[in-house]
């Protein structure tokens, strides 16, 4: 397998936390020289976004499809629970990393620099994204992982946004969005070893963009 990487991008850094947590191996390159939006990347992923998995030849954009097709082709260790209500829950929250928190995120990314600030885009967005840590609040379950003690994908998708909450939060003034359970959570899941390497590869990727585009 190898996977078309980006270590700044949070939905690439779902499959490599998938991989990691998994034990599988896998090749991890960059897209290919040009980017993402050059004829040769949109064969692979017509939408030219970043990831994509090529399994020998079979080329899969869109990261929650890539996450079902691993655990679909590498079933153990599994990153879903075999209870059909367990496996709902983890869906929801994947979504709610996926759709309400990340989307609020990347609206906000773009606004880190005060210069360049749209204050009605920034209100904005952290009502949305405050909107989206409440409902993960609801769900999330306490203990090492959004499901309580089982890893699972909602974690994937729910590690690299709260990254980028703590990571982003403070230039808009906000140091504390998290809700208490989001928060425990957010401190005991450090403790698996696929999640550290991956925060600290977020974080070395972060801090070199920040050094080439400062804000
Ligand atoms: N829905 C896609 C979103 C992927 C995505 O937006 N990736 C970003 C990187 S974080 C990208 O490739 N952006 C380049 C662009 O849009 O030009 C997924 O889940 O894989």
């Amino acid at each position: 397998m190898k996977l078309y990487n980006s270590n700044l991008s949070p939905y690439a850094t779902r499959v490599r936390m998938q991989l990691y947590m998994k034990g599988l191996k896998a090749e991890i390159v960059n897209v290919p020289q040009g980017g993402s939006h050059t004829a040769e990347y949109a064969k692979m992923n017509p939408m030219e976004k970043i990831p994509t998995l090529d399994d020998n030849g079979f080329y899969l954009p869109e990261s929650s499809a890539i996450g079902e097709y691993i655990e679909d082709t590498h079933p153990t260790p599994s990153l879903r629970p075999a209870d059909a209500k367990e496996r709902a829950k983890m869906r929801v929250m994947f979504n709610i990393a996926d759709q309400y928190i990340l989307n609020a995120l990347f609206e906000l990314f773009d606004h880190i620099n005060p210069a360049k600030r749209d204050a009605k885009v920034v209100d904005e967005q952290l009502t949305e994204l405050r909107k989206g840590l409440a409902a993960l609040e609801h769900y999330i379950v306490p203990g090492k992982y959004a499901l309580g003690s089982q890893a699972s994908l909602a974690d994937c998708a729910l590690v690299p946004d709260l990254f980028y909450v703590n990571a982003i939060g403070p230039a808009f003034g906000e140091t504390n969005l998290m809700g208490p359970k989001v928060k425990a959570y957010w401190a005991a899941v450090q403790a698996d070893p696929g999640v550290a390497k991956t925060v600290g590869e977020m974080a070395t990727a972060l801090a070199e963009y920040m050094k080439q585009n400062p804000a």
